[in-house]
Protein backbone atom coordinates (compact mmCIF):
# COMPACT_ATOMS: atom_id res chain seq x y z
CA UNK A 1 0.00 0.00 0.00
CA UNK A 2 0.99 3.62 -0.82
CA UNK A 3 2.38 5.41 2.01
CA UNK A 4 1.02 9.17 2.52
CA UNK A 5 1.73 11.82 4.92
CA UNK A 6 -0.76 13.27 7.00
CA UNK A 7 0.18 17.54 7.73
CA UNK A 8 -1.48 19.38 10.73
CA UNK A 9 -2.00 22.50 8.95
CA UNK A 10 -3.83 23.93 11.52
CA UNK A 11 -0.92 23.28 14.32
CA UNK A 12 2.02 24.73 11.62
CA UNK A 13 -0.33 27.58 11.64
CA UNK A 14 -0.64 28.15 15.21
CA UNK A 15 3.18 27.63 15.41
CA UNK A 16 4.08 30.08 12.91
CA UNK A 17 1.53 32.48 14.45
CA UNK A 18 2.97 32.03 17.74
CA UNK A 19 5.95 33.36 16.66
CA UNK A 20 5.29 36.51 14.71
CA UNK A 21 2.97 37.22 17.83
CA UNK A 22 6.57 36.92 19.62
CA UNK A 23 7.89 39.35 17.49
CA UNK A 24 5.07 41.58 17.38
CA UNK A 25 5.48 42.28 21.05
CA UNK A 26 9.03 42.56 21.20
CA UNK A 27 8.71 45.46 18.59
CA UNK A 28 5.56 46.58 20.71
CA UNK A 29 8.18 47.17 23.78
CA UNK A 30 10.73 48.51 21.64
CA UNK A 31 8.39 51.50 20.64
CA UNK A 32 6.71 51.50 24.22
CA UNK A 33 3.22 50.81 23.07
CA UNK A 34 1.06 48.65 25.19
CA UNK A 35 -1.12 46.74 22.90
CA UNK A 36 -4.47 45.06 24.82
CA UNK A 37 -6.54 42.61 22.70
CA UNK A 38 -10.20 43.30 23.74
CA UNK A 39 -11.94 39.88 22.82
CA UNK A 40 -16.50 39.43 23.43
CA UNK A 41 -19.28 37.89 22.39
CA UNK A 42 -21.44 40.43 19.36
CA UNK A 43 -22.38 43.04 21.69
CA UNK A 44 -21.05 42.89 24.84
CA UNK A 45 -20.14 46.33 25.43
CA UNK A 46 -16.69 46.28 24.07
CA UNK A 47 -17.19 49.93 22.03
CA UNK A 48 -19.26 50.94 24.55
CA UNK A 49 -16.42 50.01 27.51
CA UNK A 50 -13.85 51.56 25.49
CA UNK A 51 -15.70 54.84 24.79
CA UNK A 52 -15.86 55.49 28.69
CA UNK A 53 -12.56 53.91 29.00
CA UNK A 54 -10.43 56.79 26.43
CA UNK A 55 -12.79 59.57 28.37
CA UNK A 56 -11.20 58.45 31.81
CA UNK A 57 -7.58 58.11 30.11
CA UNK A 58 -7.09 60.16 27.21
CA UNK A 59 -5.81 63.44 29.21
CA UNK A 60 -2.76 61.06 30.77
CA UNK A 61 -2.31 58.91 27.86
CA UNK A 62 -1.95 59.04 23.85
CA UNK A 63 -4.89 56.48 23.23
CA UNK A 64 -5.12 54.52 19.42
CA UNK A 65 -8.09 51.66 18.86
CA UNK A 66 -7.71 49.51 15.98
CA UNK A 67 -11.55 48.42 15.24
CA UNK A 68 -11.62 44.89 13.84
CA UNK A 69 -14.82 43.51 12.02
CA UNK A 70 -16.26 41.29 9.72
CA UNK A 71 -17.55 44.48 7.30
CA UNK A 72 -18.92 48.05 8.75
CA UNK A 73 -17.12 51.22 10.27
CA UNK A 74 -19.90 52.29 12.56
CA UNK A 75 -17.28 51.44 15.62
CA UNK A 76 -13.76 53.50 14.16
CA UNK A 77 -16.37 56.41 13.84
CA UNK A 78 -17.71 55.55 17.49
CA UNK A 79 -14.65 55.75 18.67
CA UNK A 80 -13.53 58.83 16.73
CA UNK A 81 -16.14 60.89 18.63
CA UNK A 82 -14.20 60.36 21.72
CA UNK A 83 -11.02 62.21 19.97
CA UNK A 84 -8.73 59.27 20.21
CA UNK A 85 -7.08 57.95 17.57
CA UNK A 86 -9.18 55.16 15.52
CA UNK A 87 -8.60 52.58 13.05
CA UNK A 88 -11.19 50.02 11.24
CA UNK A 89 -9.68 46.71 10.09
CA UNK A 90 -11.90 44.17 7.73
CA UNK A 91 -10.80 41.20 8.00
CA UNK A 92 -13.06 39.75 4.81
CA UNK A 93 -15.01 37.38 6.72
CA UNK A 94 -12.44 35.84 8.71
CA UNK A 95 -14.01 35.38 12.58
CA UNK A 96 -10.53 36.45 14.56
CA UNK A 97 -7.17 38.70 13.98
CA UNK A 98 -3.93 36.85 13.98
CA UNK A 99 -0.69 38.03 14.58
CA UNK A 100 -0.13 39.17 10.99
CA UNK A 101 -3.24 41.00 10.78
CA UNK A 102 -2.41 42.92 13.75
CA UNK A 103 1.08 44.45 12.57
CA UNK A 104 -0.67 45.03 9.05
CA UNK A 105 -3.32 46.75 10.97
CA UNK A 106 -0.58 48.84 13.20
CA UNK A 107 1.76 49.92 10.57
CA UNK A 108 -1.00 51.37 8.35
CA UNK A 109 -2.04 53.04 12.36
CA UNK A 110 1.26 54.51 13.11
CA UNK A 111 1.29 53.27 16.93
CA UNK A 112 4.91 55.01 17.41
CA UNK A 113 3.27 58.01 19.50
CA UNK A 114 1.11 55.78 21.36
CA UNK A 115 1.19 54.57 24.90
CA UNK A 116 -1.76 52.35 24.79
CA UNK A 117 -3.26 50.89 21.61
CA UNK A 118 -6.87 48.54 22.23
CA UNK A 119 -7.43 45.96 19.69
CA UNK A 120 -11.41 45.12 19.50
CA UNK A 121 -11.58 41.98 18.36
CA UNK A 122 -14.06 40.76 15.95
CA UNK A 123 -17.27 39.36 18.38
CA UNK A 124 -17.09 35.91 19.17
CA UNK A 125 -16.42 33.83 22.00
CA UNK A 126 -14.30 30.96 20.43
CA UNK A 127 -12.33 31.75 16.82
CA UNK A 128 -10.20 34.73 18.37
CA UNK A 129 -9.34 33.20 21.70
CA UNK A 130 -7.40 30.70 19.66
CA UNK A 131 -4.89 33.35 18.04
CA UNK A 132 -2.53 35.01 19.90
CA UNK A 133 -2.54 38.67 18.29
CA UNK A 134 0.74 39.64 19.74
CA UNK A 135 -0.96 41.81 22.41
CA UNK A 136 0.69 42.48 25.66
CA UNK A 137 -2.48 41.29 27.60
CA UNK A 138 -5.79 39.86 26.88
CA UNK A 139 -9.19 41.06 28.29
CA UNK A 140 -12.38 39.78 27.59
CA UNK A 141 -16.09 41.02 28.47
CA UNK A 142 -18.77 38.82 29.66
CA UNK A 143 -22.40 40.96 29.50
CA UNK A 144 -24.60 39.68 32.36
CA UNK A 145 -27.55 38.84 29.78
CA UNK A 146 -25.11 35.96 28.16
CA UNK A 147 -25.14 34.34 31.48
CA UNK A 148 -23.10 32.65 34.49
CA UNK A 149 -22.22 29.76 32.94
CA UNK A 150 -20.00 30.74 29.41
CA UNK A 151 -16.85 30.34 31.57
CA UNK A 152 -18.23 26.10 31.34
CA UNK A 153 -19.27 26.35 27.46
CA UNK A 154 -16.06 28.46 25.91
CA UNK A 155 -13.12 27.62 28.37
CA UNK A 156 -10.59 28.00 25.98
CA UNK A 157 -11.39 32.14 25.64
CA UNK A 158 -11.63 32.27 29.67
CA UNK A 159 -8.36 30.69 30.12
CA UNK A 160 -6.11 33.11 27.88
CA UNK A 161 -7.72 36.16 29.06
CA UNK A 162 -5.47 38.54 31.91
CA UNK A 163 -8.18 40.42 33.19
CA UNK A 164 -12.40 39.60 32.86
CA UNK A 165 -14.70 42.21 32.80
CA UNK A 166 -18.06 41.43 33.59
CA UNK A 167 -20.55 44.29 32.01
CA UNK A 168 -23.67 45.65 32.65
CA UNK A 169 -24.28 45.22 36.06
CA UNK A 170 -26.86 47.69 35.58
CA UNK A 171 -29.46 45.00 34.33
CA UNK A 172 -28.52 42.29 37.23
CA UNK A 173 -32.00 42.74 38.64
CA UNK A 174 -33.21 41.62 35.74
CA UNK A 175 -31.43 38.54 35.03
CA UNK A 176 -30.78 35.25 36.92
CA UNK A 177 -26.93 35.61 36.77
CA UNK A 178 -25.35 34.39 40.01
CA UNK A 179 -21.89 36.41 40.46
CA UNK A 180 -20.32 34.30 42.61
CA UNK A 181 -20.83 31.09 40.67
CA UNK A 182 -19.59 33.49 38.05
CA UNK A 183 -16.47 34.00 39.63
CA UNK A 184 -15.95 30.67 40.89
CA UNK A 185 -16.48 29.66 37.09
CA UNK A 186 -13.98 31.78 35.78
CA UNK A 187 -11.32 31.07 38.91
CA UNK A 188 -11.55 26.88 37.91
CA UNK A 189 -10.62 28.07 34.30
CA UNK A 190 -7.99 30.55 34.95
CA UNK A 191 -6.78 31.05 38.50
CA UNK A 192 -4.91 34.08 37.44
CA UNK A 193 -7.72 36.07 35.76
CA UNK A 194 -8.53 39.58 37.57
CA UNK A 195 -12.69 39.38 37.46
CA UNK A 196 -14.13 43.15 37.22
CA UNK A 197 -17.42 43.71 37.50
CA UNK A 198 -18.86 46.92 35.65
CA UNK A 199 -21.01 48.79 33.92
CA UNK A 200 -20.56 51.14 30.73
CA UNK A 201 -23.79 52.76 31.57
CA UNK A 202 -23.53 53.90 35.11
CA UNK A 203 -19.55 53.98 35.38
CA UNK A 204 -19.40 51.26 37.76
CA UNK A 205 -16.04 49.19 38.49
CA UNK A 206 -14.27 51.87 36.27
CA UNK A 207 -11.97 53.06 38.51
CA UNK A 208 -10.80 49.70 39.45
CA UNK A 209 -10.26 48.88 35.57
CA UNK A 210 -8.99 52.07 34.26
CA UNK A 211 -6.48 51.57 37.46
CA UNK A 212 -5.28 48.24 36.13
CA UNK A 213 -4.90 49.08 32.90
CA UNK A 214 -3.03 52.39 33.44
CA UNK A 215 -0.87 49.96 35.64
CA UNK A 216 -0.30 47.32 33.04
CA UNK A 217 0.33 50.47 30.52
CA UNK A 218 3.55 52.07 32.87
CA UNK A 219 4.72 48.39 33.71
CA UNK A 220 5.09 47.62 30.07
CA UNK A 221 6.24 50.80 28.74
CA UNK A 222 9.05 50.85 31.88
CA UNK A 223 10.12 47.70 30.32
CA UNK A 224 8.87 45.72 33.42
N1 LIG B 1 -27.64 48.36 30.02
C1 LIG B 1 -26.41 48.37 29.50
N2 LIG B 1 -26.25 48.32 28.17
C2 LIG B 1 -24.98 48.33 27.68
C3 LIG B 1 -23.85 48.38 28.53
N3 LIG B 1 -22.73 48.34 27.75
C4 LIG B 1 -23.17 48.28 26.48
N4 LIG B 1 -24.51 48.29 26.42
C5 LIG B 1 -25.37 48.23 25.22
O1 LIG B 1 -25.13 46.99 24.57
C6 LIG B 1 -25.20 47.15 23.15
C7 LIG B 1 -23.91 46.66 22.50
O2 LIG B 1 -22.83 47.47 22.96
P1 LIG B 1 -21.49 47.65 22.13
O3 LIG B 1 -20.59 48.49 22.95
O4 LIG B 1 -21.77 48.09 20.73
O5 LIG B 1 -20.99 46.14 22.10
P2 LIG B 1 -19.78 45.51 21.26
O6 LIG B 1 -19.25 44.39 22.07
O7 LIG B 1 -18.82 46.57 20.88
O8 LIG B 1 -20.53 44.96 19.98
P3 LIG B 1 -19.87 44.40 18.59
O9 LIG B 1 -18.75 45.33 18.23
O10 LIG B 1 -21.00 44.45 17.62
O11 LIG B 1 -19.41 43.01 18.87
C8 LIG B 1 -25.49 48.65 22.91
O12 LIG B 1 -26.87 48.81 22.75
C9 LIG B 1 -25.00 49.30 24.20
O13 LIG B 1 -25.68 50.50 24.48
C10 LIG B 1 -24.06 48.44 29.94
O14 LIG B 1 -23.14 48.47 30.78
N5 LIG B 1 -25.36 48.41 30.37
MG1 LIG C 1 -18.05 47.10 18.99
Amino acid sequence: MKEFKVIEVKRSIFEDNAADAARLRETLREQKTFLLNLMSSPGAGKTSTLKRTISMLKEEMQIGVMEADIDSDVDAQSILETGAKAIQIHTGGMCHLDADMTRQGLLEFGTQDLDLVVLENVGNLVCPAEFDTGACKNAMILSVPEGHDKPLKYPLMFSVCDVVLINKTDVLPYFDFDMEKCRAYIQKRNPKARVIPISAKTGEGFDEWTDWLRRETADWTKGQ
